[in-house]
């Protein structure tokens, strides 16, 4: 027989790498997907299965974590041996606009898929996943960040989150329910939301060497991530629920890097070296050569400058995670480097934008212009 799992949040980043894991180990994959006035599964586009196919492994499901009796009909019907609870409103920033969204979706959300098990009697056969985050760490209380390091939350989301984390816990202790949390560090990917940092920064740079965009406004430059692939840290979500017994594992790189240092490597990726000048909200960063023939940036150009709109009213300034746990009882670790990641988005984003400067050479202007 074969396993069958339930992803919500199928159409994000996570949702989109984890499909195709499960579906390479031979799952029959089930998704929650929101509707939307647009379509909204570019990410998965390329798993898709003709719905009237007798034998597809790969099936879609309206629903929404704030919808209990959705919930509770898809479990029901689908009867999953796993599910991956990655559905959530996860830009830090944004939530500070949407708080109270966001405590519902995030927070909530993850109780109502355990209440959905228990109620239907699943705890015995349904194991659950929970995405949880580095950013419970919050405010710095010691570093390397652990298992056993305290948490301080410093958005509406982390607090959200916090509160999904717990009720992980409680459920497991109070209802012998193999539910996990897995408090994954920062993971980025060519399908990363154009809206977080390194994919801001990737795709801008992308622009600028193409002569499609002359600056990149961002945020705090010194704040520190830890970041791995989006590919290996689905593979640790996998082995957490293939543990003997539930337990909550940290899955991080180890090396932490700032925003800065992640935007000339971004450049550096394409021969552009550029060097930051200044202060707080005047800092800036100027290109000091370009070394290769096919960009055209001029040496001297300003393309970096410090935007306050993109700060945060309480920041999380460092993360840097240990991930021994996870080594020794998952047998799990990166394939991926920073740089190899790096690489692997600023290409990608190249290869888009090349299309699009080829359309705005033809006379279409592609317009995606909020960030
Ligand atoms: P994305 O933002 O790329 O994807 C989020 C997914 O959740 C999307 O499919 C989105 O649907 C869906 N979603 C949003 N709100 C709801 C809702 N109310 N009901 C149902 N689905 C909803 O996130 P990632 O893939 O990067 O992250 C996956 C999970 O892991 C999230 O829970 C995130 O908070 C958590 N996480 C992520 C980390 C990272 O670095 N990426 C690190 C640690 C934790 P739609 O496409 O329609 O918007
Ligand atoms: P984060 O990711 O908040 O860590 O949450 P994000 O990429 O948004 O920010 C990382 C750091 O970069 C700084 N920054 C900027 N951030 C954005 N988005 N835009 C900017 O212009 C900018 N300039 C500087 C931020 O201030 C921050 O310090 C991500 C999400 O995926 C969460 O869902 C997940 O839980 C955590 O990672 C782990």
């Amino acid at each position: 027989m074969k396993k069958k799992a339930l992803i919500t949040g199928i159409t994000g980043q996570d949702g989109a790498y984890l499909a195709e894991l499960l579906l390479s180990k031979n799952y029959e994959v089930h998704g929650i997907k929101r509707r939307s006035s647009l379509f909204n599964t570019e990410r998965i586009d390329h798993l898709y299965q003709d719905p009237h196919d007798e034998n597809r492994n790969f099936i879609m499901h309206y629903g929404d974590l704030s919808d209990s009796t959705n919930l509770i009909r898809i479990i029901q019907q689908v009867q999953p041996d796993e599910i991956y609870n990655l559905g959530a409103m996860s830009h830090v920033k944004v939530s500070f606009d949407t708080p109270e969204y966001t405590a519902n979706a995030d927070g909530i959300g993850t109780l109502r898929l355990l209440e959905a098990i228990r109620i239907l009697g699943l705890n015995k056969k349904t194991r659950i996943y929970q995405a949880s985050t580095s950013e419970l760490y919050g405010l710095v209380q010691a570093v390397p960040q652990s298992e056993t390091t305290p948490f301080y939350p410093r958005s509406p989301y982390a607090v959200a989150k916090l509160y999904a984390y717990w009720i992980t816990v409680n459920y497991r202790e109070a209802y012998d329910m193999f539910a996990c949390n897995g408090i994954l560090f920062n993971h980025e990917s060519p399908l990363r939301g154009e809206t977080f940092v390194t994919r801001k920064i990737t795709r801008g740079v992308a622009k600028i060497a193409l002569g499609l965009q002359n600056k990149l406004y961002l945020g705090n430059l010194d704040a520190r991530r830890d970041w791995g692939h989006a590919k290996d840290y689905v593979e640790a979500m996998w082995r957490i629920l293939q543990q003997d017994k539930p337990e909550d594992f940290v899955i991080a790189t180890g090396i932490t890097t700032t925003v800065r240092d992640f935007i000339k490597m971004a450049f550096a990726e394409l021969g552009i070296e550029i060097v930051f000048k200044g202060e707080g909200v005047n800092e800036r960063g100027y290109v000091v050569a370009c070394n290769n023939i096919d960009y055209l940036v001029e040496v001297g150009k300003e393309v970096v400058a410090v935007d306050p709109a993109y700060f945060r009213p309480t920041e999380v300034e460092l993360l840097i995670g240990d991930p021994t746990k996870a080594k020794e009882k998952l047998g799990w670790k990166i394939e991926y480097t920073l740089d190899m990641l790096v690489s692997d988005m600023v290409q990608s984003d190249v290869t888009l934008f090349k299309k699009e400067r080829i359309l705005k050479e033809l006379g279409y202007e592609i317009k995606n212009q909020f960030e």
